[in-house]
């Protein structure tokens, strides 16, 4: 039987997926993208799952990048149909709307860092190491890399990693603001893992429109952003869980949030 490229394992209500090449440190073909894609589809649509963690297998890499292997010898036409990997990220932005957490323990280059960046929030470990050095190739990032990137960090430093190809370390990563948090190696995914259970005892629609609120931020002007907050959060008072939420709060105990 061959190996599962992507390992799925549900932790209460937090959905943990693995990457699972760690001989080519999960380098991205297509057949573990179409895993990923069906594994997180699988996950978006399981109730009992409010957040998806997303890491590598092995402790050297999330993932090094797409697959140079694979992707050597093709021609400009074989990337062209294939639109190689290309399309995931239309299953990430249309059918994944539950909070994606990229847990990065090592390398996360080129397609690795990309895929990072397409999820939610990135939380590395004290040994991960960022980098589009996709120049060396002879080719230049093609799933985001030059543009999320440069959201994320500004042009000085995405000019820099794009065009010197030098990776950076995990403590860069976080004062440059590509990451939200860097933990120790030690139980790294574990202590991820506690984060997303932590934001999966919320309410599961609070948390879908709150992210798509955040997503919206990068997409509009200020003025249509905030326009569209305030649209979700007066719907947000249609939902029980908001009633529940500050009910808790004023009776001084727990929420117990219903997920509707
Ligand atoms: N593709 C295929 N195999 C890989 C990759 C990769 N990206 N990265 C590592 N491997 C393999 C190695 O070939 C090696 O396999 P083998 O033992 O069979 O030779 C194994 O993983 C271990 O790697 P190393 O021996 O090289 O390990 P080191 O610890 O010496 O080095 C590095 C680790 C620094 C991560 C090194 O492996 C490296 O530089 N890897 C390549 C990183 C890279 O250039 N990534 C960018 C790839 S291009 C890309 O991602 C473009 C995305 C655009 C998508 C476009 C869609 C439209």
């Amino acid at each position: 039987m061959s190996e599962q490229l992507v390992l799925s394992e549900k932790r209460g209500k937090v959905g943990l997926l693995t990457l699972n090449r760690p001989k080519a440190l999960n380098a991205l073909n297509n057949e573990i993208m179409q895993a990923l894609s069906d594994a997180l589809l699988a996950f978006e649509q399981d109730e009992g799952i409010h957040v998806i963690v997303l890491t590598g297998s092995g402790d050297k890499a999330f993932a090094a990048g797409a697959d140079i292997k694979a992707m050597q010898s093709w021609s400009y036409m074989d990337v062209y149909k294939s639109d190689y990997i290309g399309g995931f990220w239309e299953t990430m932005k249309t059918s994944i709307r539950k909070p994606v957490i990229a847990a990065v323990n090592g390398f996360a280059l080129g397609g690795g860092c990309e895929l990072a960046m397409m999820c939610d929030m990135i939380i590395a470990s004290e040994s991960a190491k960022f980098g589009q050095p996709e120049i060396k190739l002879g080719t230049i990032p093609g799933l985001g890399g030059t543009q999320r990137l440069t959201r994320a960090i500004g042009k000085a430093k995405a000019m820099d990693l794009v065009l010197t190809g030098r990776f950076m370390d995990a403590a860069e990563a976080e004062s440059s603001g590509l990451v939200a948090r860097v933990l120790p190696v030690e139980n790294f995914v574990d202590e991820v893992v506690k984060i997303a259970e932590g934001m999966a005892a919320f309410s599961s629609p609070v948390l879908m429109m709150a992210k798509q609120c955040v997503n919206a931020a990068l997409e509009t002007t200020l003025e249509q952003g905030l326009q569209y907050e305030r649209r979700v959060f007066h719907a947000t008072f249609a939902l029980e869980d908001q009633k529940e939420g500050m009910a808790a709060f004023v009776e001084k105990r727990a929420p117990n949030f219903k997920n509707m």
